[in-house]
């Protein structure tokens, strides 16, 4: 595996999993899952996207960036669970609590292609991320794009951390199993990454 690349399988058990589900929905309700907007194409994402914390990931026709409102509520994006930042401090190895979580909805036929998370100040804060829901099939490869790859099923509850080496790796979603989970009433997969954006000390 991958350098600095974390798997932990099971992480969550059922009961934290339907705590981390029960806080994101009122989280939705506040902040509505938008579909974003590939910059060069202008095709809609498979996946929808909301986000928590003081700065929240999208992407339309200007480019991806980081923002702390939501684009079509205007709203600043409601905070990081204490539970969720309680994982991030347990597990980041990073001294500063992140500063967005980038909530990904799979539902049926959504995937995301090889990308690498390269939008922060800051690589060397892990990203870690936390799946919920039906089991997807996620691929990594290297840090250049068209190198071999492996992939690894990330199923509900699965906790992983991209840190080191792996934080610039190439990697994706290539579907996600459909019926394997009954975590989510009406089915899919959410995908939840903590990210460090801004280098501490810039801002603090
Ligand atoms: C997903 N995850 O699991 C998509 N990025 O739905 C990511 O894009 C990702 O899992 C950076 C680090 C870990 C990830
Ligand atoms: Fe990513």
């Amino acid at each position: 595996m991958t350098s600095g690349l974390r798997y932990l399988p099971a992480h969550l058990d059922p009961a934290a999993q339907r705590d981390f589900v029960e806080l994101l929905r009122a989280a939705v309700t506040e902040a509505p899952f938008f579909t974003p907007i590939m910059p060069r194409t202008g095709r809609p994402f498979t996946v929808r996207m909301t986000n928590l914390g003081p700065l929240g990931w999208v992407s339309d026709r200007a480019g991806y960036r980081y923002q702390s409102t939501h684009p079509e509520t205007g709203k600043p994006w409601p905070p990081i669970p204490p539970m969720v930042l309680d994982l991030w401090r347990k597990l980041s190895g990073y001294p500063q609590d992140p500063e967005a979580c980038l909530v990904n909805y799979y539902r049926q036929g959504a995937k995301m292609g090889l990308h690498r998370d390269e939008d922060e100040e800051d690589f060397t804060a892990p990203v870690l991320s936390i799946s919920l829901g039906d089991t997807a099939i996620f691929r990594i490869g290297g840090k250049e794009r068209g190198g071999k790859t492996e992939t690894l099923k990330l199923s509900s509850g699965d906790v992983l951390v991209m840190g080191g080496e792996s934080r610039l790796c190439y990697h994706g979603i290539d579907r996600v199993l459909t019926g394997t989970s009954t975590l989510l009433k009406d089915g899919g997969r959410i995908n939840l990454t903590l990210r460090r954006v801004t280098r501490p000390g810039a801002t603090e």
